[in-house]
This record gives C-alpha cells, structure tokens and sequence, in this order.
C-alpha cells in the first residue's frame, strides 16, 4: 500500500508511538510483553489507526490528541488477528510475512498476549492523560464505539458467524451480514472514533459510519478474491484457506469477476459518502481507490 503524504504522515506517527503504548518487558510476565510488541511490530498496513487520524483531521481535530485513540484500534487488530491464526481458530502459522505468533510463542502465550492487547488498548484510551487533550465525553465515546464494534454486535459476532457457517451453504445476504460483523465493523469505527475525536458533528459522524462500513466490505471482498488470486509470498499469510476451511466467500458465491464488480460498487458507495467534504477528503479518496486495487 502507498499512502498520500498526507496518510503517510499520520502512519509516521503511528509507527513512532505505538511502541510506547505497549508495556514493558518485565522478567516474571515472560514472553507476554514481547509477543505483543511481535504482534504489534511493523509488516501491517495500519489501516484502521491510519483512518482514526485522517477522520480526525477531517473534522477539524488534533491528530495528536487522537494517536493514543489511533494506537488502541491497532491493538484490537492485532488481538483479532493473534486469536484468528490460533491452532481452534485459522491454525496459521503465517501472518505478515513471519511466523504467527502462535507460531513463535506456542498458542498459551499467544492467546495471552491477545487477551493482554484487548486489554491494553482500553488501558491506553481510557488513561487519566488523554482528559487533558480531548474531553472524557469524547474519550468515553471513542471507547465504546470501540468496545461495541469489536463485541459480539461486531468483529467477534462477525467471527462466530464465519465459524458456524464453514462448510454450510449460505447465500449473499448471510455473508455481507458475517463480512459486516467481521471485518466492516472496526473499520467503520475507526472512521467513526476520529469523527468523534475531531469533534465533527451528527452529519460528519454519520459520513465517517457510512465511509467505514462500505469501505470495510469492498476491503474483505477484495480480500476474498486476493485468497484465490495471490500468492503467500505476496500476501505475507496462506493463501486458499478459505477453500480448506470449507468458507463461502464472494469468490466462491458470485464467481470473481462479479465479485470485482461488487467490491467496485462497495467503493462508489463509499466514494459518496464523502461528497460533502469537497477536496479535503481526497486522501480518502485516493486510499479507498487503492485499497480496491490492492495486491496485499
Ligand atoms: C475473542 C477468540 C476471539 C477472537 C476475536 C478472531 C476474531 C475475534 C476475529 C477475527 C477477525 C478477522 C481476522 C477478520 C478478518 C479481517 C481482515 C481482513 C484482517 C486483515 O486485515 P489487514 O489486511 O491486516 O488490514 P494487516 O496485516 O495489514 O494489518
């Protein structure tokens, strides 16, 4: 992925403090602290703390004041996908190129060191320090719009779903249902955490819900069809588990040239939410193009 200098500076930012947000290594809670730096450390492409900061500035906030904000979506990410590539989950023993942290830590420090980002992240959001920066009120609703997108009405509801559905035939309206829960969720709040952050009022926020959601499902679509068409090398992850693991994806749905289709019209509809913005959301323009477009 090439950011706009505009995303780039904010990815900068990212890669600067999300170290700092982590705990230290402390010698009686061994491997935990280092396995969630491994789990933390670069190779991801920081969509989602990226998107917190670029709504933040959309809406005339302090991208500063949101980075602590910006730091715990990642971690949830990054807790998502530890759990996802556990031996009961995916079994991967792959992520972004290196071995999973399954792989690395054994899958008892690995489930450990999620839980420990789960809890880190509302640690670093909810932190006495931020209330200088941005109001408890924002603070607060930034949290939960986090805590409820990756429950059970979001990311983990998303994630059940795909379990009981593997190896059963369900139509597209059960998938886009799975796929918002899954994936479209946490992308949708952390368009919707900077909109807060920003102080955008209920138009702007409403935008950045709209924005996420339709650019979270074109993202999993496309992520569908790069697990038939890539390669591991590429993506950094196996490839064609969704097959093994008996999924219905959009590929295997509607075939893939409709499911381009499909992730193409996701992106317009996402393109549209950000009219009202004019020239100051062509970053968002630009990422949401690329993510269409992407090879990993
Ligand atoms: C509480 C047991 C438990 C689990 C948490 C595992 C889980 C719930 C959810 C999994 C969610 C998941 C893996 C969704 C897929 C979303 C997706 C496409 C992830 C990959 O995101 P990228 O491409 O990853 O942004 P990078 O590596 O770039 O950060």
């Amino acid at each position: 992925m090439q950011y706009t200098e505009q995303l780039t500076q904010h990815l900068q930012r990212i890669q600067e403090v999300l170290p700092q947000y982590l705990p230290a290594v402390c010698a009686d809670c061994t491997p935990v602290p280092e396995a969630m730096a491994y789990a933390c450390a670069d190779g991801g492409k920081r969509l989602r703390p990226v998107l917190v900061l670029e709504w933040c500035r959309l809406c005339g906030g302090d991208t500063e004041a949101a980075l602590p904000f910006a730091c715990a979506i990642e971690m949830i990410h990054n807790y998502s996908l530890i759990h996802d590539d556990l031996p009961c989950m995916d079994n991967s023993p792959l992520r972004r190129g290196k071995p999973s942290v399954q792989a690395a830590y054994g899958e008892t420090m690995a489930l450990l060191s999620g839980d420990a980002l789960l809890n880190r992240a509302f640690e670093v959001m909810l932190s006495d320090e931020n209330t200088r920066t941005v109001s408890p009120k924002q603070a607060m609703k930034a949290a939960w719009i986090l805590a409820q997108a990756s429950g059970i009405e979001g990311m983990i509801g998303g994630q059940v779903m795909d379990l009981r559905c593997e190896g059963q035939q369900i139509d597209l309206e059960q998938l886009v249902a799975l796929q918002a829960g899954k994936t479209a969720a946490l992308i949708s709040a952390a368009c919707r955490m900077g909109a807060v952050l920003g102080g955008g009022d209920e138009t702007r926020l409403q935008a950045a819900a709209t924005f996420g959601y339709e650019l979270g499902l074109a993202f999993q679509i496309v992520d569908d069809i790069l697990d038939v068409t890539s390669t591991a090398q590429v993506l950094g992850k196996p490839v064609g588990s969704d097959a093994v693991n008996e999924k219905v994806t959009y590929v295997s749905l509607v075939g893939l040239d409709e499911a381009r289709r499909m992730a193409a019209a996701r992106t317009q509809a996402a393109l549209a939410a950000l009219e009202p913005f004019g020239d100051e959301a062509a970053s968002l323009r630009r990422l949401a193009a690329d993510l269409q477009n992407r090879s990993m």
